[in-house]
């Protein structure tokens, strides 16, 4: 069977790592294609935080209490860089982590497109799924906040690294997503999959980036199931409840359910899976399923998988 996982970062990651386990048993193949949206060029080096949470997290180098960067990390350069006053200081790029933006950023300017450079850093941390950015092209998310000198747009890193959400947004723009078109290699994932499984990864700035990419949403054409990221009213991780009252969504697995909506009245899902203290929701024109949707380890999280699987078989 062929599986085809729409992911942001961190949860995304956590997600995969169960896709995975579940895949190695039945021999199925699985592509992550991952949201480029919080990518950002800084101190002249591209960061993309969700490819590299994936990749260090299913290659077992992420720190597990941050989700993103390196375990065993050090921060010599970013001390030093702070030193000469070298803004910003507010993006935290630790020692490890930079040698990867450094043979991104090579390999980017001598041409080679993110996909290709993506598949490069893999060989050294062997994912064990294939990991594909949604594009190639320059994708970013801009959100558009209310200062005292009025509206203006920051990068979605400044938003959340450097204010922690706290500025409110007015919306979420994604820059570059008009001329955009999918990476190479994921139309032809999404054509062969069996299944198109949408992570609990954040719905506005990890999802609609993916699904803001020219051509992605006429390529799902295999059944579509997607894991709540809102448990009982409230985010597992993140602020997606932040983003999700910018779009005028309730912070729930039935809101996030509607922002999705149904494929058969032009949205997104076939399948919808809610945890168990929302069983009981219900989302027009979509199955929807609950089962216990705490990622406590890889085995519970394999155990998500499963019941997402069985919703699409529904
Ligand atoms: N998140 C933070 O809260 N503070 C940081 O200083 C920070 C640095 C950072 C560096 C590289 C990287 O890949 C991710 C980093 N993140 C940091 C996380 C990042 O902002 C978020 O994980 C994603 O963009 C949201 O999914």
């Amino acid at each position: 069977m062929q599986i085809v996982v729409l992911a942001g970062g961190i949860g995304g990651a956590k997600f995969l790592a169960g896709v995975r386990a579940v895949a190695r048993e039945s021999g199925s193949g699985v592509t992550a294609v991952v949201n480029v949206g919080d990518d950002v060029t800084l101190h002249g080096l591209r960061i993309c935080p969700d490819l590299d949470s994936v990749m260090y997290t299913l290659g077992g180098a992420a720190d597990p209490e941050r989700g993103w960067g390196r375990q065993g990390e050090t921060w010599t350069v970013k001390e030093e860089l702070a030193a000469y006053g070298a803004e910003p200081a507010w993006f935290g790029l630790g020692d490890r982590d930079i040698a990867t933006h450094l043979v991104r950023t090579r390999m980017l300017d001598a041409g080679y497109p993110l996909s290709a450079v993506t598949e490069a850093l893999c060989a050294r941390w062997q994912p064990g799924v294939r990991l594909l950015p949604a594009t190639d092209d320059r994708v970013e998310t801009h959100v558009v906040v209310e200062t005292e000198e009025g509206q203006r747009a920051i990068h979605f890193q400044e938003w959340w690294v450097r204010h922690r959400a706290a500025l409110p947004a007015k919306r979420f723009v994604f820059v570059g997503a008009e001329a955009s078109k999918p990476a190479a290699g994921v139309l032809e994932a999404l054509s062969a999959a069996d299944v198109v499984l949408v992570a609990p990864s954040n719905p506005v700035v990890s999802v609609a980036p993916i699904l803001a990419v020219g051509g992605i949403r006429e390529a799902l054409t295999a059944p579509v199931v997607g894991i709540s990221p809102i448990i009982g009213g409230a985010p597992v991780r993140g602020m997606a409840d932040k983003c999700l009252a910018a779009v005028q969504t309730e912070c729930s697995a039935a809101g996030v359910g509607n922002l999705y909506g149904a494929r058969s009245t032009g949205g997104l899902l076939d399948g919808w899976l809610v945890d168990t203290t929302d069983a009981g929701v219900t989302i027009p024109g979509v199955t929807v399923r609950s089962h216990d949707l705490w990622m406590r380890d890889e085995r519970s999280t394999a155990e998500i998988v499963r019941a997402a699987l069985e919703v699409a078989r529904a």
